[in-house]
């Protein structure tokens, strides 16, 4: 399946490219303009490819056409191949610093000989840049900033966009055909909400021309290190990847090794050590003699140490390993099986993007049994949110609906909790919802004081409700909002509630701390996605992923009963 935007980037470091060698701006802009249709478009590009309508984009003529072809179809294009070779092959990185740009990139290289980050460093703290035409002192300073800027920026990704690039580089390995195995570790594997960098392990016998195969690949800019087994590359778009290569009977402790945390790895040989072994990124070993203990699998790791196999994403030292070793680890964590029933899901009735028989089908086509249709309300006026009017006509298009589908479809939804901790329905209205999300939407930036009382007053209402994304944190956009977790679990504990682990990747919220925390005070758990769109139901992985990282089991799921079970456990009135 060819990747539109990995063939947009590669038009549009094509066009970067051809205006530091001075090419006419009319076509440098058509490049860009190419890659931008190509982000903008809605389905898949091989459907295009296969209509022959790619001409058909906005700014797409027959010549972008064609090199489009080309990139899906062969992930490489002759074209920007010489190109690069024609440049030094730092360009790349020196067109990443703030405000430098294409021309002035041509006017050092012209002038200086400048082809790389370091290079154009040496010569800002040389004074040397000032020299060239159209730079100054002030310049000067602005680009050694730029450099520091883009060096200490937050480079840290979301979960969801880490894996989908981490699965098709492993998905594009093993199409090489190089590697008997290749897998994702590190962070990605352990569903840690940001990620770093990502980290590929592989099992092969030719660890050379696997690693020319990963700095061969379309999304790949450039390689930062190269050996015999270890690889590090940079995508285009900033993230690194690290490779590491091993024959076949070293791979289930390397796998081990690099899936981390580094945290749970240093506990668990010192663990190890304890009990008589040494363990490595080679494998284990018995400290008195040195015989290696065979690990053909991670799980052996464990096993050898008398510790049932821990998955990767309980993997963080918050008491995994002791668990493990006493045989305490919950036997029964949720999975993705388990689920049911999707329960907050938005549609064009607010501002979701489907419609509600449309979000119907696609839950049914999944599997689940049942779905809680949860618009907003009204006080939630810029997501199109309901009045009680509306909410009505709701009612009624789910009744027509229900009549199409196998699907249950229940009466929900996701109420604003007000300043006041009220929430934003009569009683009479709550009492006629089969199930209430209640979130936050306003009025973010209260006091830690303030809030608690709020999330307090809304968990002593006597209706039944579903605590929605209850930290308020957008991953790298926005911190949670101040709240004395300790006292609202407290009072959750005691009122009629159920928290939600919300699966949309920007959210990831309950984390797994707090989870662990609901755990011990008993408290009921919904998993959901969240969804304004088909697309977003596929989400309900993060949900499961970050519930097991807080060691949440099956029967602690609401959401894992059948339809009428989890109707009558939610029921506001
Ligand atoms: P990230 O990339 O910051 O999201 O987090 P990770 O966990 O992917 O960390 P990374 O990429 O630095 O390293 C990948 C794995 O390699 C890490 O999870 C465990 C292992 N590792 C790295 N450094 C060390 C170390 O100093 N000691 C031990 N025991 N393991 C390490
Ligand atoms: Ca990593
Ligand atoms: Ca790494
Ligand atoms: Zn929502």
């Amino acid at each position: 399946m060819a990747d539109k935007i990995a063939v947009a980037r590669a038009l549009r470091e094509l066009g970067m490219l051809l205006e530091v060698q001075g090419e006419n701006p009319f076509k440098v802009r058509a490049y860009e303009n190419g890659a931008r249709a190509l982000e903008d478009l809605p389905g898949g590009l091989d459907e295009v490819i296969a209509a022959g309508t790619l001409t058909e984009l906005p700014g797409i003529g027959k010549a972008l056409a064609a090199k489009i072809e080309e990139l899906a179809g062969t992930g490489r294009l002759a074209l920007l191949d010489r190109v690069r070779s024609e440049l030094p092959s730092g360009i790349g990185d020196m067109l990443r610093i703030p405000d430098l740009g294409p021309k002035k990139v041509a006017a050092l290289l012209a002038a200086l000989a400048i082809g790389s980050v370091a290079e154009l460093e040496k010569a800002c703290q040389e004074g040397r840049v000032r020299e060239v035409k159209g730079f100054g002192e002030k310049t000067e300073k602005k680009i050694l900033e730029g450099i520091h800027r883009m060096r200490t920026a937050s480079s840290r990704v979301l979960l969801s966009d880490a894996r989908e690039v981490g699965l098709q580089l492993v998905r594009a390995l093993e199409a090489t055909g190089l590697a008997e195995r290749v897998e994702l570790a590190g962070s990605a594997r352990r569903w840690k909400e940001t990620v770093g960098d990502l980290d590929l392990v592989a099992a092969s016998v030719e660890p050379g021309p696997l690693s020319d195969a990963l700095a061969a690949l379309p999304g790949v800019e450039s390689v930062v290190a190269k050996g015999e087994t270890k690889t590090t590359v940079r995508l285009a778009g900033g993230l690194s990847v690290d490779l590491r290569v091993v024959p076949p009977a070293q791979f289930g402790s390397l796998l081990h090794h690099m899936t981390g945390s580094k945290e749970h790895n240093v506990r668990l040989r010192g663990l190890a050590r304890d009990l008589g072994f040494t363990l490595s990124e080679w494998g284990l070993e018995r400290l008195e003699g040195g015989a290696a203990v065979p690990v053909r699998t991670e799980e052996d790791v464990y096993r050898a140490l008398g510790l049932a196999p821990v998955p990767p994403e309980l993997r963080q030292d918050t008491g995994e390993i002791e668990a493990a070793r006493q045989g305490l680890l919950p036997a029964d964590l949720v999975t993705l099986g388990d689920v049911k029933g999707m329960v907050h899901v938005h549609t064009t009735w607010s501002d979701g993007r489907a419609s509600l028989e449309e979000m119907a089908r696609a839950a049914e086509a999944m599997g689940m049994t049942y779905l809680t249709v949860t618009d907003h309300s009204r006080s939630a006026a810029y997501a199109g949110g309901l009045d009680v009017d509306r909410l009505k006509g709701q009612w009624e298009e789910i009744a027509k609906v229900q009549e199409k589908v196998g699907i249950r479809l229940l009466r929900g939804s996701e109420a604003d909790i007000l300043e006041t901790g009220f929430l934003d329905w009569p009683d009479a209205v709550l009492e006629q919802l089969d199930v209430v999300v209640a979130s936050v939407h306003s009025r973010m930036k209260m006091d830690t004081a303030q809030m608690t009382h709020r999330i307090v007053r809304m968990l002593e209402l006597p209706v039944f409700k579903i605590w929605g994304h209850p930290t308020g944190r957008l991953l790298l956009e926005r911190e949670p909002y101040g709240l004395d977790m300790e006292k609202v679990l407290d009072v959750a504990a005691a009122s009629r509630v159920a928290i939600e682990v919300n699966g949309d990747p920007h959210r990831l919220d309950f984390e797994p701390r707090h989870l662990r925390m609901a755990h011990e005070r008993g408290i009921p758990i919904v998993l959901s996605t969240d969804a304004h769109s088909v697309a977003g139901l596929a989400n309900l992985p993060y949900a499961v992923m970050t519930a097991r990282r807080g060691w949440v089991t099956r029967g602690e799921v609401l959401n894992t009963l059948p339809a009428a079970e989890f109707a009558a456990r939610v029921r506001p009135g």
